[in-house]
């Protein structure tokens, strides 16, 4: 199957949501690049046409706490929760627990909570590929995450 990428969305295929409430949880891990993931999908909300007022951000240390805030989030009346973070491989197999645990987690929240919680995290093996997927020559998933949401919200 070949990748979509929802970088370049088309508006008008997406409907109305300016009635929506988006809350997004990103972490401070590789805030160079999750900042950029922040601003891709703030931007791409409010293009979409929902006010500012009604996007809530949270900012968690790592990907590892994007679970946590993204729990807290589901208590602040939103339509969508869009959880961002970037874990790059290391030495370690530290890389291996976080992404497993943060999927797995947002995975669950999914389930336990009748509201979509979108999976923003850059799995990547070198900070070059982050850097591609942020605002570089593969787009922003961040913007993805963002169309994602409203999509899963609209379908609710
Ligand atoms: C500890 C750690 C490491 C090594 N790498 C990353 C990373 O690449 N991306 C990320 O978002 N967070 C990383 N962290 C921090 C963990 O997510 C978490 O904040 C700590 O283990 C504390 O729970």
């Amino acid at each position: 199957m070949s990748s979509q990428n929802l970088s370049n969305f088309n508006k008008s295929d997406i409907g109305d949501c300016s009635h929506l409430k988006i809350g997004i949880v990103y972490s401070s891990w590789n805030s160079d690049i999750t900042d950029n993931l922040y601003d891709g999908a703030f931007t791409t909300l409010i293009e979409l046409g929902i006010n500012k007022e009604n996007i809530t951000s949270f900012k968690v240390p790592g990907s590892f706490e994007l679970v946590y805030g993204a729990n807290k989030m589901s208590n602040k009346n939103v339509d969508a929760i869009i959880c961002l973070g970037c874990v790059i491989r290391g030495e370690t197999s530290h890389f291996d627990y976080i992404c497993n645990s943060v999927s797995n987690g947002i995975m669950n929240l999914n389930i336990e909570l009748d509201i979509p919680v979108i999976f923003g995290v850059l799995t990547d093996n070198t900070k070059q590929q982050s850097l591609d997927r942020s605002g570089g020559k593969l787009g922003n998933k961040g913007i993805e995450a963002a169309v994602t949401a409203v999509q899963m919200a609209l379908l609710k």
